[in-house]
């Protein structure tokens, strides 16, 4: 495959900084040689940096200029690199989704393919600009993208992904409105019990088999919160009691084995919160799962 990392330094999308370090600690991790040794042509685009604009600040929400200044800049990165690979977006904190999202949506609308996002988060970051409680705006990227009202100031998106064609897994920590708002759309969520009740994989498999069935693009986004915060540290929004190195791995895996992932964001990791690297380490091993890392080259084998 031909690859494309795309850094997105974004650091604007809640109040603790120092996402802006994540681009650098992947490619010191060595992001780039690990998708090399596995068969891949690999660029690297260098970063974004964001539009300038002069939309005012509003009280409650936490750099809206500058997230919006991302967003549009985001945008028109996220499309043009599609075609000319599988982009990895390196972020950066979760808004940068806020442009990525749409951006390659609006990629695929242009050959009439239908867009799928997964959401591998702690959070459903479902909350528009009327219901954050924090102002931050990683919290709102899902709800911006599936076009929910509410998101004035942001350009209005000309291809919104359906709510049904997109999939959360790994809730833990949802604020009532956003739920709320959820529940009035066809959006998939799956919690933490959910996993431990049947595993990742009965999961993860039919939203891909829809996926499939649709001739559908695929968007992962992959939040560091997602895995729990004993193996990844690195994140200023732990929530205890998330997936598993193991569990996060399959998901990778098994989106390796479906051939359907098309684009791919690694967010919210924070440097400076690491230890010695090891939070950048597990994530450039997980993208590396999810292109082609193995033990052998041949299906798991059926036990039953
Ligand atoms: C919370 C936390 N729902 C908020 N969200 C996120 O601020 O909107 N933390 N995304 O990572
Ligand atoms: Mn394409
Ligand atoms: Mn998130
Ligand atoms: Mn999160």
């Amino acid at each position: 495959k031909s690859i494309v990392l795309v850094g997105a330094p974004m650091d604007c999308g809640k109040a603790r900084k120092g996402c802006l370090m994540g681009p650098d600690a992947y490619r010191t991790a060595g992001i780039a040689r690990a998708l090399t040794d596995l068969g891949h042509h690999v660029t690297d685009a260098g970063d974004v940096t964001p539009d300038a604009n002069d939309i005012p600040d509003r009280d409650g929400l936490i750099n809206l200029g500058e997230t919006i200044g991302w967003t549009t800049a985001l945008m028109r990165a996220a499309e043009s690199a599609m075609a000319t690979g599988l982009p990895i977006f390196m972020g950066g904190d979760h808004a940068l989704s806020l442009g990525t999202v749409p951006g390659v949506a609006a990629h695929a609308a242009k050959s009439g393919q239908p867009q799928f996002v997964l959401w591998l988060d702690a959070h459903s970051d479902f909350n528009t600009l009327e219901t954050t409680a924090s102002g931050n705006l990683h919290g709102t990227p899902l709800a911006y993208a599936t076009g929910q009202r509410g998101f004035e100031g942001f350009p209005d998106l000309p291809v919104t992904v359906p709510a049904s064609q997109t999939c959360i897994i790994g809730l833990r920590s949802v604020d009532l409105p956003e739920r709320a708002l959820m529940e009035q759309t066809d959006v998939r969520g799956y919690d933490m019990r959910a996993m431990d009740e049947h595993g990742v994989a009965a999961l993860l498999v039919p939203f891909l088999d829809d996926v499939a069935k649709a001739g559908g693009a695929l968007h992962v986004s992959l939040d560091v919160d997602f895995i729990d915060p004993t193996h990844a540290p690195a994140v200023g929004t732990t929530v205890p009691g998330g997936a598993t190195v193991r569990e996060a791995h399959l998901v990778m895996e098994l989106l390796c084995d479906s051939g359907l992932m098309t684009s791919l964001d690694l967010v919210e990791l924070n440097p400076m919160l690491d230890e010695r690297g090891r939070t950048a380490h597990l994530m450039v091993d997980l993208a590396a799962s999810a292109l082609g890392r193995r033990i052998f080259d041949r299906p798991t084998p059926r036990m039953m």
